[in-house]
């Protein structure tokens, strides 16, 4: 295979920088109108194409992967998390999968710590009623609009990769003490720059911090960990923010306890069903919900982009590519 002749299937739309790229490098088929591929047109991507560029909207499962012709080589996932690839089904057809580790990083801490700022503080709450009523504002109240204090609170941070670290370096700038459950415990040097305490039970951190933060990838292993259970061994004052994936929390189970106030409030930048989203958590006052933006910035795509291309030529020069998924890696 020889990069001037590789076809690639693009399923999104991505930045212009990117798109103009890969046209000169490829036989690239771009999506244009950036209307997702349903389960039928990924099936007829993989019939043909050699290499497939695919984002989380895209369910490469087993019944896509099946069906992939001979030339289908590489699935170079724009986007971290893959989640939305049957890693196996892949492995087991000699299919290498890469992902764009790294360069989402600072923009989804920074969206975390927005959403730990923004929840407790009731931002969103205070400019929407400007915005919907600015005309019944009296001015300042020294009980109105109160939310409550971060600094000194306790957050507990669940995955502790690079994601969850850029977010303890962040949180302990504003004050707050860093607990986290990982799957491994981090090294010394790691911990005492964030004066961080391990908890390998997670159960135990869970009845202990103010805030929880999701920070872990979404696999069989971490799907609905927190449980109707685990939820209701928070605090009732606490907060939950997730920017990581929703399936990681029972849904239902989060926006019923919301609303019956067994928790405090949530900042929700992802969701288990999504596009969909449990209309109680659309209701509550004490969410604050993002439609999935937390690597959304300009520079942030184009540099996952490049690591697409990166990616991509890498392996059609016959190396192991950079950023190369293992089923075991997750
Ligand atoms: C991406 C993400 O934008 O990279 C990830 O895992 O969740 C997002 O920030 C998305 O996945 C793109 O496919």
């Amino acid at each position: 295979m020889t990069s001037s002749k590789t076809s690639i299937i693009v399923t999104r739309k991505l930045p212009e920088a990117v798109e103009t790229r890969m046209r000169e490098l490829f036989d690239a088929k771009l999506n244009e109108s950036d209307k997702p591929f349903s389960q039928k047109d990924l099936i007829d991507a993989v019939k043909t194409t050699d290499v497939l560029v695919s984002t989380v909207t895209d369910q490469i499962n087993r019944a896509v992967i099946s069906q992939a012709g001979p030339n289908l080589k590489l699935i170079a996932n724009f986007g971290t998390g893959v989640d939305n690839i049957d890693l196996d089904t892949a492995r087991n057809r000699a299919i290498t999968v890469t992902n764009t580790p790294g360069v989402l990083t600072e923009d989804t801490a920074d969206m975390t710590m927005a959403l730990i700022l923004a929840v407790p503080r009731r931002l969103v709450e205070g400019a929407r009623f400007l915005k919907d009523s600015s005309d019944q504002w009296k001015g300042w109240s020294p009980t109105w609009m109160l939310g409550n204090r971060i600094n000194g609170k306790r957050l507990g941070i669940i995955g502790m990769g690079h994601i969850g670290q850029a977010v303890a370096r962040r949180a302990k700038a504003f004050g707050l003490q860093i607990h986290y459950h990982n799957r491994r415990r981090l090294n010394e040097a790691v911990e005492d720059e964030f004066e961080a305490t391990y908890w390998e039970s997670l159960d135990q951190m869970l009845a202990r911090v103010d805030i929880l933060s999701i920070n872990c990838p979404h696999t069989p292993a971490t799907y609905h960990l927190l449980t109707q259970r685990r939820l209701k061994l928070l605090k009732p004052t606490s907060y939950i923010v997730n920017t990581a994936r929703g399936e990681v929390i029972d849904e239902n189970a989060l926006a019923r306890m919301l609303e019956a106030g067994e928790i405090a409030g949530a900042g929700l930048d992802v969701f288990e069903h999504e596009p969909a989203i449990n209309p109680k958590l659309l209701k509550a006052d004490n969410v604050v919900v993002l439609p999935h933006m937390g690597s959304a910035t300009l520079e942030g795509r184009i540099d996952m982009g490049e690591k697409v291309i990166i990616n991509i030529k890498t392996f059609l020069d016959g190396h192991n590519p950079p950023d190369r998924v293992h089923p075991a890696m997750f």
